[in-house]
C-alpha cells in the first residue's frame, strides 16, 4: 500500500475530535463553493442568510437547506455542477423520476477521491494483490461497475471486468480464473450460486461485496452458505459518488461511512428534524471533498439508522444499518432503480394506451421481474390479438429506452384493473413469495 492509501485508511481509526474538526472544516469549504459556483445554491443559500463563516459546529448544518432528486431533474443535464465541463472527465447516470435520468460528473481528482474510498471498501474485506476480482456490477452509466473497478485496481487486485448477464460464461470464468471476490448484487449471487449447482464449493471466493438493492439477513445466510464466502453489505448512490459511501467490516453490525469525505445524518422524513441515534429516518448526506457535483444535505430517502458506538475492529467512523426501506416509491428490479412514474411516463406516450396501470413484481429463479399491466383503448381492443401483441411490444420498446429495463408488458381490455377510491395501487409485490420458496 502505498503513503497516501495508508494515510487515508489510518483516518479510519482517528479519534472523533480530529474527524469531526476535519468534517467542519471540509463543511465550510463546500458551503463557500457551491455559494460561488452552484446558482441554485448560491440562491437558496443567499435566501437563507447563510455564510460559510457562519457555521461553527456541526450542528450547526441542522438549520441548511437540503438537497434532492428534483433539483437534479430542474437543473438538467448539468445545472448542478460546481466545476466547469473542461475540468469533467467522466459522467454516470441513474434514474429520475421520469424520462430524464439524473446526471452525475466527476473532475480527476474526484476520480481519484472515489477510487481511494473504493480501494478502502475492498480492503475492508481483506482485498490485496494476490486476489482476482470477478466485478459484475454493470459497466456503463451505472457507477457499480467502474466503481469497484478502479477500486480494485489501486490495490493491485486483477480485476475480471464481466459486467452484469450472461451467467453462464460468468460461472466459467469464476472458475477458470480462480476468482477470490465477487463483486454483485446480492440476488445475482444467489442466481449465481444457483446455476453454478453444487460445484459452488469448487469455487475459490472468500469475500463478496453485495449492494445497489435491498436485502436481508437471511439473503446473507443463503448467499454464504451456498458460496462459502463472507458476505459484505456495500451502500452507494450516484449522486454522492456512487459505491464507496459505507461499507461493513468483517464484524457486519453496520456499514461504516467514509467520514472523511460524506457527513451523515438522519431525519424524521416527515418533519425532516433529526431523530436521536438508533433510531430509523431518512438518511441525509453532504459531500465534503467532491468537486464537480458538491451536495449539501442530500436528501437519499433511504431508510436507516446510525450507529455511533464503538466497532470492534477500530475504525471510528459511525456505521448505518441495512437499509430497510425509501420514503419514496422507487423500486430496484435488478440491480435498476424503477420510479413507476417513469414507467407510467413511458406509457402515457403510446397513445393507444389508456394511463391504467399495474407493476406486478416477482422473484424467479433470484432474480427480480416485473411485469407491466396497462389497459388499451376501447377502440383498440377490438383490433384483435395481433394487433395487442404489436402495442404490448412497442410499451416494452418505450420502457426499455426510458427506464433501462426489460419488462413483461400485458396490454389488457378497459377497465380490468381495478380503480381504488383512494391513492392508486400500482404496485402488487409478490417477491417475497418467491423468496420464500427459493429458501425453503
Ligand atoms: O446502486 C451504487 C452502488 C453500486 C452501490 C454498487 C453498491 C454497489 P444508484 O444506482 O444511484 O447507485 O442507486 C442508489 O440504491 O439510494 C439505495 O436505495 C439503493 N442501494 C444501494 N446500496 C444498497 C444497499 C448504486 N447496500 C440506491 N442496500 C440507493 C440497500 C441499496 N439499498
Amino acid at each position: 500500500m502505498n503513503d497516501a492509501l495508508a494515510t487515508a485508511v489510518a483516518v479510519e481509526r482517528a479519534p472523533r475530535a480530529r474527524v469531526e474538526q476535519l468534517q467542519l472544516e471540509r463543511v465550510r469549504r463546500v458551503i463557500a463553493l457551491i455559494s460561488e459556483r452552484v446558482p441554485l445554491y448560491r440562491e437558496r443559500l443567499g435566501r437563507a442568510g447563510v455564510r460559510a463563516e457562519d457555521v461553527r459546529s456541526l450542528a450547526d448544518l441542522r438549520g441548511l437547506p437540503f438537497t434532492t432528486k428534483a433539483d437534479f431533474r430542474d437543473t438538467y443535464p448539468f445545472g448542478m455542477l460546481a466545476a466547469p465541463l473542461e475540468d469533467v472527465v467522466r459522467i454516470h447516470a441513474s434514474s429520475g423520476t421520469t424520462g430524464k435520468p439524473t446526471v452525475v460528473a466527476y473532475t480527476r481528482r474526484d476520480l481519484d477521491v472515489w477510487t481511494e474510498v473504493m480501494a478502502r471498501t475492498l480492503l475492508a474485506g481483506g482485498v490485496g494483490r494476490a486476489d482476482v476480482v470477478h466485478n459484475a456490477y454493470g459497466y456503463g452509466l451505472f457507477t457499480g461497475g467502474l466503481g469497484f473497478h478502479y477500486g480494485a485496481e489501486r490495490l493491485g487486485a486483477a480485476v475480471v471486468p464481466i459486467s452484469g448477464g450472461l451467467t453462464e460464461r460468468q460461472i466459467t470464468a469464476l472458475r477458470d480464473f480462480g476468482a477470490t471476490v465477487l463483486c454483485c448484487t446480492p440476488s445475482y449471487s444467489l442466481h449465481l450460486a444457483e446455476e453454478a449447482g453444487l460445484t459452488s464449493k469448487d469455487l475459490k471466493l472468500r469475500v463478496g461485496f453485495f449492494g445497489a438493492e435491498p436485502w436481508t439477513e437471511g439473503m446473507r445466510q443463503a448467499i454464504e452458505s451456498r458460496l462459502h464466502l463472507m458476505a459484505l453489505n456495500i451502500y452507494g448512490l450516484s449522486e454522492v459518488i456512487g459505491p464507496g459511501v459505507s461499507v461493513e467490516c468483517p464484524e457486519r453490525r453496520g456499514m461504516h461511512v467514509a467520514e472523511d469525505h460524506f457527513l451523515p445524518e438522519i431525519v424524521d422524513p416527515v418533519t425532516l428534524q433529526p431523530t436521536p441515534p438508533g433510531l430509523t429516518g431518512e438518511l441525509v448526506l453532504t459531500t465534503l471533498t467532491k468537486e464537480a457535483l458538491p451536495l449539501l444535505r442530500y436528501r437519499t430517502r433511504d431508510l436507516t439508522a446510525l450507529d455511533p458506538g464503538p466497532c470492534a475492529c477500530g475504525r471510528t467512523f459511525v456505521r448505518i444499518g441495512r437499509i430497510v426501506g425509501r420514503s419514496d416509491d422507487m423500486l430496484i428490479i435488478r440491480g435498476v432503480n424503477v420510479y413507476p412514474s417513469q414507467i407510467e411516463h413511458a406509457l402515457t406516450q403510446i397513445p393507444d394506451l389508456e394511463p391504467h396501470y399495474l407493476l406486478v413484481l416477482r422473484r424467479e429463479r433470484a432474480l427480480d421481474t416485473i411485469e407491466v399491466r396497462v389497459e388499451c383503448r376501447a377502440e383498440t381492443a377490438a383490433a384483435g390479438e395481433a394487433a395487442l401483441g404489436a402495442l404490448a411490444t412497442r410499451a416494452q420498446r418505450r420502457i426499455l429506452e426510458v427506464v433501462g429495463l426489460t419488462a413483461e408488458v400485458a396490454v389488457v381490455p378497459p377497465k380490468t384493473i381495478e380503480r381504488s377510491v383512494g391513492k392508486a395501487k400500482r404496485i402488487l409485490d409478490l417477491r417475497a413469495e418467491g423468496e420464500g420458496a427459493r429458501n425453503s
